[in-house]
């Protein structure tokens, strides 16, 4: 046996002894079981239009006046606000559309909604809307959406909407004058 081929076999059995599992090892891989797999204990259910009564479809409208060479977000659709605007304990659900008026579903329970998006009073408005929040913006307990518009020129259909819950299931619109008020004091 050269003196190459000795030390050879001398590091393959120092190598395939350091890799056997030490008693230590043994010992705890014995104590402690074989995990289960993890198996999906959540499942989802599709609720069918004819019971929720959620129609709500955030369609695009293209035209040669509004289209995605001139406005490259017009495909990131809207919002959804979950909120609970009677305060009944149910949430409602409240989506911005980004052409046409918002909606706004009043929960009833078991997974049954009411479209009060015309009587609430926040289905009249146009403008292209991107988003919703959710707040009590003014702390009565009632909590009020903000939904944001953009992109249009034209300001009216451009300025942000703040609904402000009346506490009877409709909101009135808070309006901000054009200009900030005067921060001077008066003077004497
Ligand atoms: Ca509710
Ligand atoms: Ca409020």
């Amino acid at each position: 046996m050269t003196y190459s081929t000795g030390a050879t076999l001398l590091f393959s059995s120092l190598f395939l002894f350091s890799c056997k599992n030490a008693p230590d090892d043994d010992f705890l891989r014995a104590e402690m079981p074989e995990a289960e797999p993890v198996k999906a204990s959540t499942t989802f259910e599709l609720i069918p239009v004819s019971r929720s009564g959620i129609d709500f479809v955030p369609e695009i409208q293209e035209s040669f006046q509004y289209n995605f060479l001139l406005d490259p977000y017009e495909y990131n659709g809207g919002g959804v606000g979950i909120l609970d605007i009677d305060n009944d304990g149910l949430q409602d659900l409240f989506f911005t559309h980004r052409f046409n008026g918002c909606r706004l579903y009043l929960n009833k329970g078991n997974f049954q909604f009411e479209d009060i998006s015309e009587a609430s009073g926040v289905a009249q408005f146009s403008g292209l809307k991107t988003g919703v929040a959710v707040v009590d913006i003014n702390g009565d307990g009632w909590q009020d959406i903000y939904v944001c518009r953009t992109w249009l020129t034209n300001l009216p259909e451009r300025r942000n909407l703040l609904f402000v819950n009346n506490g009877n299931n409709t909101f009135g619109l808070k309006t901000f004058p054009k200009k900030p008020a005067s921060t001077t004091a008066p003077t004497a």
